[in-house]
């Protein structure tokens, strides 16, 4: 877009006294971000509806992503970047004595996701709306985000995300398109005249208001929509008869009990309440979404026996797994379409991505709280499942044990993922191992039944936010050396590779990753009073916290260097820095336990001046975007040290990796594919491969206790857990202690160990010689450009989704 300079002065200025009657000089910050985001918002606006107005009149097929989570952290700076207009806004700005970066810090961010699965479907929705594809995202508009976390004496406290304080100046209220959503009640089939019909009666009635949010396109007219869905009252927000009478909270309970639909993500679910609110949420913002997607589509003209030609859903995970049956809902219970020609509509319009294989992750519902809560759709489960079953019956005639495996209602629960399996015309995986394994393990019956439907599509990231908006340095040296072109097309980084061994480029290589590491440091001493050296090599794990994830194990590499370091303090080792970042799930006990280790080994090592500042370790507190937008650019060591088979592919690795970080790796998830691409000599891999941890599984043969008794560095890390050396009671991390040692170590930790030590000692030799070091960066940026999030939004496009991409005209 061409922005004429003195033109958004007066725009912005004149913004500031509609909104807040305010000149610049008695505006304050947060009114400036508000009146910029209003400007910048307003800019958009035309292509927003020229582009609502084109995807319509052109018939053209459109995307939807359902997805219960979309982490797509701020967004004024991405909206600038994208829109082309930062430089000049900046500049006008200065010219106004108003720094940008200030007004951009402002934001908050919308962290409405918990990880990878909610990254993943805000880096989706950036790519389609950049390559132009009509597609849009579908979900909750929480009024609380994943909770804040706050570290006090180690330990994670939960603290309401309010990140609606200040009014969110992107979205859209559009209650002129609110629908209905039905919950309770009871429902049956009705005969009249030889006519069946379905009755749902007494059934509470929610209303669903969507909140549009824009999604720009990168050089592009193309503005997507991100439609969030609020649960509120039909009009019964009060009762007056309770409030005439003073019993206020009574007069607006009903009010509350509503609107906790669409209060937080994930809510507490281990009790039945919880549960249900959950169940909730999922057929709230399903049932909405569909039912505005086919008001839409009736719009067209076009019989809905083709909604599949001009409409895709993709189902994130199982959580929007329901969206098979409400779709058969409406199409027979609100269109009168027959059951077979529905199911050929549901099937071909739905596509379900699996993100796991943790059991733990396998949504199941009980039968009797489902029919309670959904009894129209329990209908219409047993009736998929009846006609699933009898089709493997004939298939697998007296198999009873293999029917029994596949079956949707099993045992009193609902399985989600085999509703999403057989509702779906296609299933993927998110990397080349994890797929393999869904294939030959868990779903191997379904891939038997199925043979074509389980696909792979390697997950990716926007280089758009994870290199051009986060590390502008590195881009910006990137285009100096290679030109413009790869950022419209990342494969092209590729280019760089010829350079990797040019000393002087390694040179400016390593610059930009020392400044990066210079501006963070003075930022977590401004922020958060931590002095860090910028000079030491900076080893970073960001991601969730799980056992899987194996944050243990690099505390484990930690204390044994400190132990060596403790034995010989002129130990000649290059200092380092560890970072950790990391939110516990606020009902899992054990990765709660994960954060207090860390923080306590932490203290320990952070206080101990006889190491003379070789080690440090500093735990990020409230880890999200925009602290991984941070932290990633100054990262020289990337941790991806699942237990190989259990992470499905892993994206921090990407964004690690497209930021010149070596990877420490398991060949588990992407990492395998990160080594295909950058060959051997680029990565540092160890542990366990998939194969030999599934073998383990289900052959047995692993003993922790042995490598307790026998490795004494083992030993003593794990007495040091327990016997108080850590300054903290001697049974702290008697969980922890008893995962490894009496559960037989689930995940391996100790298994890995000594593997990883190595690789560990392989990454600080590696670091001394410092062109070979550059070279290895330089070969990791430049293999980089296959994980962009367009490469895998165009393989979801042309072979599950069969879109094109639609420029919009202005
Ligand atoms: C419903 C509840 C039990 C649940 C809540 C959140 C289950 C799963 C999740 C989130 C899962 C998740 O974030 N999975 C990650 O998805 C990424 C994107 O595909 C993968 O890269 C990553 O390996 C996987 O752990």
């Amino acid at each position: 877009m061409l922005l004429d300079k003195e033109i958004f002065k007066k725009d912005f200025k004149r913004k500031l006294i509609t909104m807040f009657s305010e000149e610049i000089g008695e505006a304050s910050s947060l009114h400036k971000y508000l009146a910029l985001g209003g400007v910048v918002k307003e800019y958009m606006s035309e292509k927003w509806m020229k582009t609502n107005k084109q995807y319509t009149e052109g018939n053209n097929k459109q995307i939807y992503y359902f997805s219960l989570e979309f982490l797509i952290g701020k967004l004024l700076e991405s909206n600038l970047i994208n829109m082309g207009i930062r430089d000049i806004c900046d500049e006008a700005l200065k010219e106004m004595n108003i720094d940008l970066i200030d007004l951009e810090n402002i934001e908050k961010d919308a962290g409405l996701g918990n990880g990878g699965l909610g990254r993943l479907a805000a880096c989706f929705l950036d790519s389609m709306a950049s390559l132009g594809i009509p597609g849009h995202g579908c979900g909750i508009r929480y009024k609380f985000g994943l909770f804040e976390q706050q570290i006090v004496d180690g330990y994670q406290i939960e603290v309401p995300d309010n990140w609606l304080k200040h009014q969110n100046i992107w979205e859209t209220r559009k209650e002129d398109k609110a629908v209905i959503v039905k919950f309770g009640g009871n429902s049956y089939i009705s005969e009249d005249n030889g006519k069946l019909s379905v009755v749902h009666q007494d059934y509470e009635p929610i209303l669903a208001v969507p909140y549009d949010i824009p999604i720009v396109g990168y050089n592009k007219n193309n503005v997507n929509t991100l439609r969030l869905w609020s649960a509120e009252t039909v009009d019964k927000d009060l009762n007056l008869e309770y409030f005439n009478s003073g019993e206020y909270l009574k007069a607006v309970e009903y009010k509350y009990s509503v609107e906790s639909i669409s209060q937080v993500l994930y809510p507490d679910n281990s009790n039945k309440n919880g549960k249900i609110l959950r169940l909730k949420q999922q057929y709230f913002f399903v049932s909405a979404g569909l039912q505005s997607i086919i008001k839409r589509y009736k719009k067209m003209n076009v019989s809905l026996e083709r909604l599949h030609e001009y409409i895709a859903v993709q189902i994130n995970d199982t959580h929007p797994a329901v969206a098979v049956a409400e779709l058969m809902r409406i199409l027979i219970d609100e269109e009168g379409m027959n059951w077979d020609i529905a199911w050929n509509v549901t099937t071909n319009t739905m596509a379900y991505t699996n993100h796991t294989i943790l059991a733990e992750a396998l949504e199941k519902w009980p039968v009797d709280m489902f029919k309670k809560l959904l009894p129209r759709i329990y209908m219409i489960v047993e009736e998929i499942d009846r006609r699933f079953c009898s089709e493997l019956m004939s298939k697998y005639h007296g198999d009873w044990n293999r029917i029994n495996q596949m079956s949707i209602i099993h045992d009193g629960n609902i399985r989600m993922a085999h509703l999403a399996i057989v509702g779906s015309h296609s299933v993927n995986g998110v990397a080349k191992l994890h797929t393999e394994i869904l294939k030959n393990q868990e779903l191997s019956n379904f891939n038997n039944f199925y043979p074509k439907k389980i696909n792979n599509k390697t997950n990716g990231i926007t280089h758009r936010r994870w290199l051009i908006k986060s590390n502008k340095n590195l881009s910006g040296l990137i285009t100096e050396t290679i030109g413009e072109s790869w950022i419209e097309e990342p494969i092209k980084l590729k280019e760089l590779e010829k350079y990797s061994k040019d000393t002087v480029f390694q040179e400016k290589i390593a610059q930009v990753k020392e400044n990066n590491k210079i501006n963070f440091s003075n930022y977590i001493k401004q922020n958060y009073n931590i002095d860090i050296d910028p000079h030491s090599i900076f080893d970073v794990q960001v991601k969730r916290l799980h056992a899987y994830k194996r944050q243990i194990l690099n505390v484990m590499n930690i204390m044994d260097t400190y132990n060596r370091l403790r034995e010989n303090p002129n130990m000649d080792i290059t200092p380092r820095t560890f970072f950790f970042g990391a939110k516990a799930f606020p009902g899992y006990h054990f990765a709660k336990q994960t954060i207090k280790l860390i923080n306590s080994v932490a203290s320990k090592i952070n206080n101990d001046s006889t190491i003379n500042g070789k080690l440090k370790v500093v735990f990020l507190e409230n880890y999200g975007v925009s602290i991984a937008e941070k932290i990633i650019p100054c990262a020289n060591v990337s941790e991806q040290i699942s237990t190989a088979s259990k992470e499905a592919s892993g994206t921090g690795n990407m964004k690690f990796m497209m930021n010149g970080a070596i990877t420490v790796a398991t060949l588990d998830g992407a990492n395998v594919e990160i080594l295909e691409s950058v060959g051997e000599d680029n990565i540092v891999k160890f542990g366990l491969n998939a194969e030999e941890v599934i073998n383990y599984y289900k052959q047995g043969g692993y003993i922790s206790t042995e490598i307790f008794n026998n490795d004494p560095r083992v030993n003593r890390i794990l007495t040091q857990f327990t016997d108080g050396f850590l300054n903290v009671a001697k049974d702290e991390f008697n969980d922890i202690y008893h995962d490894l040692i009496y559960n037989n170590d689930e995940y391996f930790v100790l298994k890995d160990f000594d593997s990883y030590v190595n690789a560990q000692n392989k990454i600080e030799q590696l670091y001394r010689n410092h062109s070979r070091w550059q070279e290895m960066c330089i070969v990791n940026i430049a293999n980089s450009g296959i994980f962009s999030s367009d490469n895998t939004i165009r393989q979801y496009a042309d072979n599950i989704w069969n879109v094109h991409g639609v420029p919009v005209k202005l």
